[in-house]
């Protein structure tokens, strides 16, 4: 037998006793914790600290203690727009302070003296093949800044400090958070909009200027600086969050942590969902050549998925037990704005919404039959015409950066141990179970 063929039969005969251990002793306790925690991801397990936002499982979050429209009412507003800028929120994660416009401002300033992307980085993007993923592209264009690293620059210079090592960071922080939007722009353009790319407005904050560089209109810069401040920070435990922390625990910097990152980020069961829920509707609106559906048509789509062993994307979380409220502000941005209220695609995603909890739950596995964040956000990404839906992850990654780049600023200037939980073998488990 070969390899793989001794590895399958091995894989075959080990199954079974992880299924008896979560079935039978998933309550057995292993030191603090129990059987199922510590197969099962660590849920519940509170060893992670931050003081950036807090999710409720029935609330849902609040940044800096504030729930989304408390900090969307909070913010200052840019200038015209009935929105607050990337930058001012920025700020209110860093300090857990509001602040003026005019500081806010200043964030913005900063931001714009830092925001010229090197050439190389458009040079590696330019070398890989046209249909790679945006998300490899994203991830890739950041790790290749790495040599740009203040913090790593420092270190290696013998200069590291424990106690003053956050600045760095919190430099290097700054400057990558600058170069986000250009780079999405330019991936965005370099892929889908024939490789003609728009330069940057100065006269423009983060946000309405990543809508001016992607060839938008000047309605979705609120769109963009909504969906940023939206997907910016979920707690810790989160894989995008969990991964940046993780690898920056080892010093690593702010480029290599948010790299990893985004590559959690562009897991299916994460980030990459609002991907997969566009193109779960639209396959299914095709199939019915684009007529309204029954809610009959859809439960028995919805149950298709589900007998095919995959998920409903867009709904279900590990720790929310409600409705996201990140869906509930999107959705209110949708019945709010003329036009995007009775757009078809707007009225098939609210009537899944009717639908799937019930599906969800007669089928009984999902703990939360609730939409989350990503269950809306690509219908309003396709309403303003950014209908190329494998590129929505890099929005949210975008969005993402802002929260565990806050984090690991804070995770520096506490000097967080570097990670290092225990393992246990499946042989010991089945002797705490008495197996
Ligand atoms: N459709 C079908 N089954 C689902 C489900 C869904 N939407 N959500 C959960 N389940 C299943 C799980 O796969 C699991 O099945 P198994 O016991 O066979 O492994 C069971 O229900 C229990 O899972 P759970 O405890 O409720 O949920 P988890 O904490 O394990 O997983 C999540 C959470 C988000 C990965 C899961 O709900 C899911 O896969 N949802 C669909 C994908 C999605 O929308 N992800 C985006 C989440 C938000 C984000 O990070 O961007």
């Amino acid at each position: 037998m070969g390899l793989k063929e001794v590895l399958k039969e091995k894989i075959d005969a080990h199954r079974p006793r992880i299924t008896k251990l979560l079935k039978e002793h998933g309550e057995t306790k292993v030191g603090e914790y129990t059987i199922s925690q510590t197969i099962g991801g660590g849920r519940g397990i509170k060893s992670l600290v931050t003081d950036i936002s807090y999710l409720d499982p029935m609330e849902g979050i609040r940044f800096r203690g504030m729930t989304i429209p408390e900090t969307f009412a909070a913010l200052p507003k840019v200038p015209g727009s009935d929105y607050p800028s990337v930058e001012s929120f920025w700020y209110l994660l860093l300090t857990g302070d509001v602040p003026t416009l005019e500081q806010a401002q200043e964030v913005e300033a900063e931001w714009k003296s830092y925001s010229t992307v090197p050439q190389y980085v458009y040079d590696i993007l330019r070398a890989m093949p046209r249909d790679s993923h945006p998300m490899a592209m994203f991830s890739a264009a950041i790790v290749a800044m790495q040599r740009e690293s203040i913090f790593s620059g420092n270190y290696a210079a013998g200069k590291f400090n424990k106690m003053t090592c956050w600045e760095d960071m919190y430099a290097d922080c700054n400057i990558l958070m600058a170069r986000l939007a250009p780079i999405g722009a330019y991936i965005y353009r370099m892929k889908y909009k024939g490789d003609t790319h728009i330069p940057a407005d100065p006269s423009l904050d983060f946000g309405g200027n990543f809508a001016h560089m992607l060839g938008q209109s000047t309605e979705y810069m609120d769109v963009a600086r909504m969906y940023f401040i939206l997907h910016s920070d979920h707690e810790s435990g989160n894989v995008s969050a969990h991964a940046t922390h993780l690898v920056a625990s080892a010093l690593s910097d702010a480029y290599y942590s948010l790299s990893a990152g985004i590559n959690g980020l562009a897991g299916p069961l994460h980030g990459l969902a609002n991907e997969e829920v566009l193109r779960w509707t639209q396959s299914f609106m095709a199939k019915l050549g684009g007529e309204v559906p029954t809610e009959e048509d859809l439960k028995k789509a919805l149950w298709d998925t589900l007998n095919s062993g995959q998920v409903i994307p867009g709904y279900g979380h590990a720790v929310l037990r409600k409705t996201d409220p990140r869906y509930t502000s999107q959705q209110e941005f949708c019945l709010n704005t003329p036009g995007l209220k009775d757009y078809p695609l707007f009225k098939l995603v609210k009537m899944i919404f009717d639908v799937a909890p019930g599906v969800l739950l007669e089928h009984g596995k999902a703990k939360n039959p609730w939409p989350n964040v990503d269950a809306q956000s690509g219908v309003i990404q396709w309403y303003y015409g950014v209908t190329e839906y494998e590129y929505y992850t890099v929005l949210f990654g975008i969005g993402r950066a802002l929260g565990v780049l806050a984090n690991i600023t804070w995770d520096r200037a506490l000097g967080y141990a570097i990670e290092r939980p225990k393992s246990v073998t499946t042989a010991m488990l089945e002797e705490v179970a008495g197996i």
